[in-house]
């Protein structure tokens, strides 16, 4: 299989975490967010949302939107799991998943940033402003949702979707100035996910298009 991403790109964390659990090995391609290679023909061809990431299965599908590609990884290689067993447990760790997914990370994109600064002429401080209100309030309510789910990790005792959205979240989060100080059950949660080889090997900074420096 083959991923394109962008080593800084949550959405492609959240898939590298989840192939990485499953010790699942793939190539790499990397696409440039800053220099736009998203909006290139040649990329819009294999999905014209214009987003990475996009994972190209064995049989040549490109699959989009991180939360499916997830879907299906835990389909077509079910062992080791990444949802819970439990129904009830299996569709709280997917509302957490989709919390991050849709609530909070949309928010703080790269392109609505961009708009804010350059259409809207928001200054930094306004900027700030928005995603603390928008993105952090969502990060505050996934907060409450794993206080009555926990366990080591978001939802139980092995780590799910869930978890591999919330790491590159409060990494994103993190760079971009949101107040998470609050959050102490994220915090632990993250700490104990990131601390795990799985993390460690689909972490940014351990990409081959990694910026250093
Ligand atoms: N809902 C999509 C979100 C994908 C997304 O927002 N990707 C960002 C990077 S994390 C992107 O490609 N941004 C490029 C841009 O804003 O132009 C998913 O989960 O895959």
């Amino acid at each position: 299989m083959k991923l394109y991403g962008y080593w800084r790109s949550s959405a492609t964390y959240r898939v590298r975490i989840a192939m990485a659990l499953k010790g699942i090995d793939y190539d790499y391609e990397p696409v440039n967010l800053l220099k736009g290679e998203q909006k290139s023909p040649a990329y819009l061809a294999k999905n014209p949302n214009g987003l990475v990431p996009i994972l190209i299965t064995d049989d040549g599908a490109a699959l989009n939107q991180s939360l499916a590609i997830m879907e299906y990884l835990e389909e077509a290689f079910p062992d080791p799991s990444i949802l819970p067993c439990d129904p009830i447990a299996r569709a709280k760790a997917r509302a957490i998943a989709a919390t991050i997914a849709c609530e909070a990370q949309p928010l703080m994109n790269l392109r609505i940033q961009k708009y804010l600064k350059e259409e809207a002429s928001l200054d930094d401080i306004a900027v700030n402003s928005w995603l603390n209100r928008w993105p952090g309030s969502a990060m505050a309510a996934v907060e409450k949702m794993t206080a009555e789910t926990g366990g080591d990790y978001c939802v139980g005792d092995t780590p799910t979707i869930a978890d591999a959205c919330l790491v590159p979240q409060w990494f994103a989060a993190l760079r971009f100035g949101i107040d998470l100080s609050g959050l102490t059950r994220l915090n632990e949660v993250y700490e104990r996910c990131i601390a795990l080889p799985a993390f460690e090997k689909a972490h940014p900074m351990n990409q081959p298009d990694a910026v250093k420096g």
